[in-house]
């Protein structure tokens, strides 16, 4: 009993520092985007809809009646939370944030609040979150769920569904019996989760917010909750907006939700993808600027997730295998300004420079006062020394530091070279 006691004592007085470590630390996380839409695949009826995947049944104001007909299709059988984890282990990512109800409402998990549910609903029968959780349990790394707290087009009190149901919704009612018994569901049922990740609020009020906010807390103190809660209710950390990724450094803990290609959900026509080189600098920009990326996968409805995602993080993996030190567990550029060649990561007594251009002939760095010891390249096990010079020029109070670096990049992605500087932090001009 003491032992409880104690336990569930720390576990309430539990710092927002604490709670976020794991996340700071992690920088690269994936998205999963996963439900019914996955059977559409961005067509209905013979129509493409070129908008967002996870969207079709608004966009083309499917009934609520036979959009539920789409559970009984399916049946993701080649499913293998194995195979996720793995994809996401070898991009180097450590946190997976699944969808366990998008706005379509349809449950990918085992609940008694609604029977629109994978395990009820449709004949494979089995919780995909739980196989995913128990993998990511297995193997380490942190499991978070997506949860569309407003936006429910299954239900006639939740919100967005203007096609099927009248004006008059009972939101309160709505919370009461789906979403609050389905996130105590999602928090009781599948260990410890490592985020709630809330999206796009809609007039949800200040005291609706902060009881779904409080019910987090009571089931699990740990567990942090993402910044599109609403209500104007103080959240965990901020997210940008979808894709969107600041120009300059943001304080505090942000995230940036991204897409592969241009869905979310699966697409079978939908082949935009962005190229491993382009991926690697977004995730160097966006730790930088001090931010996580949170980048998304969606699967077929088969259970794959598309061998082009696969393959294209594979070649982001081989870039972090190489240079990951620059990212996890790193802080925002002292300079806080985008350089034309690149940016910069820091950690107490380094800074890592990220070279999207490699540059022509010598290098300078305008600006940094603080005293450099040594400068090498990431990828260079040897760590040998690269030759620098520091100037001073007294009359205008200007530092420059020129590095002599080698003719070829090292990385034809983006190239890191690591500069030791004297005491934990740069000093910089301007800052
Ligand atoms: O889950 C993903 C999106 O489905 C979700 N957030 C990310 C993480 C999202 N919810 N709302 N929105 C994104 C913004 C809505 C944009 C819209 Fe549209 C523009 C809705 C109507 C016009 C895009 C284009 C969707 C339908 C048409």
């Amino acid at each position: 009993v003491l032992l409880m006691l104690f336990k569930s004592a720390s576990a309430q007085t539990i710092t927002q520092d604490q709670r976020m470590q794991w996340w700071r630390d992690a920088r690269f996380g994936m998205f999963i985007h996963w439900g019914l839409y996955s059977i559409p695949a961005g067509e209905w009826k013979g129509k493409e809809y070129p908008q967002i995947g996870e969207w079709i049944m608004k966009n083309a104001r499917i009934p609520v009646a036979e959009y539920s007909e789409l559970a009984k299709q399916f049946n993701p059988v080649k499913f293998d939370p194995k195979a996720f984890v793995a994809t996401a282990k070898n991009a180097g990512m450590k946190y997976i944030t699944i969808t366990s109800k998008h706005h379509d409402g349809f449950a990918m998990f085992k609940s008694n609040a609604s029977p629109f549910n994978i395990v009820d609903a449709t004949p494979y029968h089995k919780d995909i979150i739980k196989q995913l959780a128990d993998e990511c349990h297995r193997q380490g790394i942190k499991i978070c769920f997506y949860y569309s707290q407003s936006r429910d087009w299954h239900e006639p009190n939740g919100l967005d569904n203007d096609w099927d149901f009248p004006k008059e919704r009972n939101f309160q009612q709505y919370l009461d019996t789906k979403v609050k018994p389905q996130l105590t569901e999602l928090l009781t049922n599948y260990g410890e989760i490592g985020m709630i990740w809330f999206d796009t609020p809609m007039s949800i009020s200040k005291d609706q917010a902060q009881s779904l906010k409080d019910l987090v807390r009571k089931l699990q103190p740990a567990c942090i909750i993402s910044g599109r809660l609403g209500g104007g209710v103080e959240t965990d950390y901020q997210s940008t907006g979808d894709n969107v990724i600041p120009a300059a450094t943001i304080p505090g803990d942000w995230e940036v939700p991204a897409t592969l290609n241009n869905t979310w959900g699966y697409k079978k026509n939908d082949h935009a993808w962005k190229s491993p080189g382009e991926l690697t600098r977004l995730l160097f920009d966006i730790a930088s600027k001090g931010g996580n990326y949170l980048l998304n996968v969606g699967p077929t409805s088969e259970g794959v997730i598309p061998e082009e995602s696969v393959k294209i993080l594979a070649r982001v993996g081989g870039w972090m295998k190489v240079n990951n030190e620059a990212i996890y567990s790193s802080h925002a550029s002292p300079f806080n300004v985008e350089f034309d060649w690149g940016n910069i990561t820091s950690k107490p007594g380094k800074l890592y420079l990220g070279f999207y251009n490699w540059p022509k002939g010598d290098f300078y760095l305008e600006g940094l006062k603080t005293k450099v010891k040594k400068i090498y390249l990431l990828s260079d096990p040897a760590k040998k020394p690269l030759t620098f010079k520091e100037s001073y020029v007294k009359d205008i109070d200007h530092h420059r530091l020129q590095i002599t670096l080698p003719k070829m990049a090292p990385d034809s992605m983006v190239s890191v070279v690591v500069m030791e500087i004297d005491g934990k932090t740069a000093d910089v001009e301007g800052q």
